[in-house]
């Protein structure tokens, strides 16, 4: 056991040192504003291919199977790939489809049916995609109003999470996994669930809660975060499995990626869609922990969540969020190395296989396939709007290249079952039509003209873990936060005099601008008198500008850059959230333009696999044997 860490501490010494990224040293020609334009109307087609496949081969079953041209249900029978597919169509601007849609789904859809659902999968694929139309459906800022529209989708929304209240009813507040929509918990479930699984229904349960004027969602929920929370490492860790009723830890394996990822996600989105303190708090010393014991830069690692011990050097593709939730978290270097770090190995493949080991640089036993992820593109589009670096829309191109030519299958797009074989699967998860093919086109849009609903819109919109957009409109956040904290839209008078502000800021974390005392109660009415665009007087220059990162003045020596109005402007391009305190904005702006970090200056390529790989020979015995129980684990 001796023996197994100092040679992993060997080796991620090795690589901490040498930083390596994988590199067939192969540089393609950047992408040129007419080609931004051509791939994103491809993606928009890959869309459609895959769209039309499930509507005219699998609709109203769950999902597609493309190779066969057929459905099968994978969830609870109900049109899940439709539901989880609504506002990319809103997005896409397809009102017609987006209109049929919604209106065959309020007609024909119900939830009182003897089936058996995760309640993540649930909420994440079905409640998310519900809430997310509905609040297209109903607003006419968004420009896809349907004037028919009666709320049918909220009133589903409302019914399915009604169906699964009866899987909080346990002594953690931490809910069941699975629960059945017409008899609730059945005597025989499992107790055992995953942080990801108790810790990723903040969103939706609270965008619930506040269109019905109902807490109890929002407070389930809640709770559900209260209890992973509560049962913490003394390191801040969390585990991967606990057991509902006992409240123990039944794999204390703590990462970023399987089982956890969007616990970690959901606790900064919380707290940035519903203004809730509490899950900035509990984000901030999550988040510490997780770079304090699980990064080695550029990767991220599993360790054991009480020791700190390193169990697994692996990365997997779940892990692939987090640069995204970086740049939205304001710190956005580390996630530029990540990410050149998890785009190598997509390169080397041609897709990111679930899991590559990197003691071994090779494939990990048991985790060959790519189900059509979209977490390493969602984290691109992130650094893309944050950085406008150009490479992220190399990325892109390598992406869409992979996809069409690997994956593309008779009737929409197939998992890869082994990326070193490129061997196609017959089974499309909704996933790719919410998630993947979303930040892609998003992706080339904001390289084109960024006129779309989340880049021009009239809203903030914070994505949920399935891509869902649910934006920050006065119901749903608080006001005055959302004038806080993003900057661009604020109501009128939601502003505190500066002294008034001066004065609160004895409550503040160190190094993060929140604003304590600025919380209204969600019930409580707020004289919201309409919205202007414009500043909110009163706030730091960080908060005025809702910068997580000042660019340096150029980014690039190349000339074939899309270009945009907003490029022009480095300092007011990105929207995202402030959580850095201006000084260390500035110091960081500066430390950027210090190291180049530009296209120019990706890690080199140096790959230490021969000595790497005998040192760590036993561990990865080790790690061989466990390799398949995370298989089934993963999200
Ligand atoms: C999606 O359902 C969500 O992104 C979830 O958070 C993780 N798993 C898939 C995508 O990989």
């Amino acid at each position: 056991m001796m023996l197994m860490e100092s040679n992993l501490r060997w080796f991620l010494y090795t690589i901490l040192i040498l930083g390596f990224v994988l590199d067939d040293g192969v540089v393609a020609e950047g992408v040129k504003p007419h080609e931004a334009k051509q791939l994103r109307d491809e993606v928009r087609e890959m869309f459609y291919h895959a769209f039309d496949g499930y509507m005219n081969n699998a609709f109203p079953l769950d999902e597609l199977k493309p190779l066969s041209c057929q459905g099968e249900d994978t969830l609870g029978g109900y049109a899940l790939t439709l539901i989880d597919s609504l506002d990319t169509l809103a997005l896409l601007g397809d009102r017609e489809r987006f209109t049929s849609s919604v209106e065959w789904i309020g007609k024909n859809l119900q939830f009182n049916i003897n089936k058996t659902v995760s309640v993540f999968e649930t909420t994440i694929r079905v409640l998310g995609g519900l809430l997310s139309a509905h609040l297209i459906a109903s607003d006419y800022a968004t420009g896809m109003r349907i004037p028919s529209y009666d709320n049918e989708l909220l009133v589903l929304a409302e019914d399915l999470t009604r169906r699964m209240l009866p899987a909080f009813d346990t002594p953690t507040g931490i809910p069941f996994g699975s629960v059945n929509l017409m008899y609730g918990v059945d005597k025989h479930e499992s107790k055992i669930t995953s942080t990801a699984g108790g810790g990723t229904l903040t969103l939706e349960f609270g965008v619930l809660s506040r269109l019905t004027n109902d807490p109890v969602f929002e407070q389930v929920a809640k709770n559900a975060v209260r209890g992973l929370w509560a049962r913490r490492s003394t390191l801040g860790l969390v585990g991967a499995h606990i057991n509902v009723f006992t409240g123990e830890w039944t794999q204390k394996d703590a990462g970023i990626g399987t089982s956890i990822d969007s616990f970690y996600e959901y606790l900064l989105k919380a707290y940035i869609l519903l203004g809730d303190e509490e899950y900035l708090y509990i984000f901030q010393e999550a988040y510490g922990s997780v770079m304090q014991y699980l990064h080695k830069d550029p990767w991220y690692v599993e360790v054991n969540m009480d020791s700190a011990a390193i169990v697994w050097p692996v990365f997997n593709s779940l892990q692939a969020f987090w640069p995204g939730l970086q740049v939205l978290a304001g710190d956005v270097e580390p996630a530029i190395r990540t990410h050149t770090a998890f785009f190598s190995v997509w390169k080397r493949y041609g897709f990111t296989p679930e899991g590559f080991n990197l003691a071994t640089l090779s494939v990990q036993y048991g985790q060959k396939s790519y189900p059509l992820r979209p977490e390493l593109i969602e984290s691109t589009y992130w650094l893309y709007k944050a950085t406008r670096d150009p490479r992220y829309l190399d990325a892109g191109r390598d992406f869409v290249a992979s996809l069409q030519y690997g994956a593309k299958c008779p009737c929409g797009y197939c998992h890869i079952t082994d990326v070193e074989l490129h061997k196609q699967e017959d089974h499309m998860e909704s996933f790719f039509l919410a998630e993947t093919v979303k930040y892609l086109w998003l992706l080339f849009d904001l390289a084109v003209d960024s006129d779309n609903l989340v880049d021009n819109g009239p809203y903030k919109y914070v994505f949920s873990t399935e891509g869902h957009l649910l934006p920050l409109t006065p119901q749903i956040s608080l006001a005055r936060e959302r004038c806080s904290y993003l900057g661009g839209y604020c109501p009128r008078n939601a502003t505190k005099p500066r002294q008034e502000e001066e004065n609160n800021n004895n409550d503040r974390v160190p190094g993060i601008e929140t604003h304590s005392n600025n919380i209204y109660p969600y019930h409580e009415s707020f004289p919201v008198t309409g919205l202007i665009k414009g500043i909110c007087p009163g706030l730091t220059h960080a908060q005025k500008y809702g910068l997580s990162y000042v660019l340096p003045e150029k980014t690039t020596d190349r000339e074939d850059v899309p270009t945009n109005n907003d490029q022009a402007k480095p300092v007011t391009t990105s929207r995202s959230i402030v959580l850095v305190s201006e000084q260390t904005l500035n110091k960081r702006s500066q430390v950027g333009e210090e190291e180049g970090l530009s296209s120019q200056s990706e890690p080199t390529m140096t790959i230490s696999g021969a000595s790497s790989s005998d040192q760590t020979g036993q561990e990865l015995t080790l790690l061989e044997s466990k390799s398949d129980t995370t298989e089934d684990q993963r999200s």
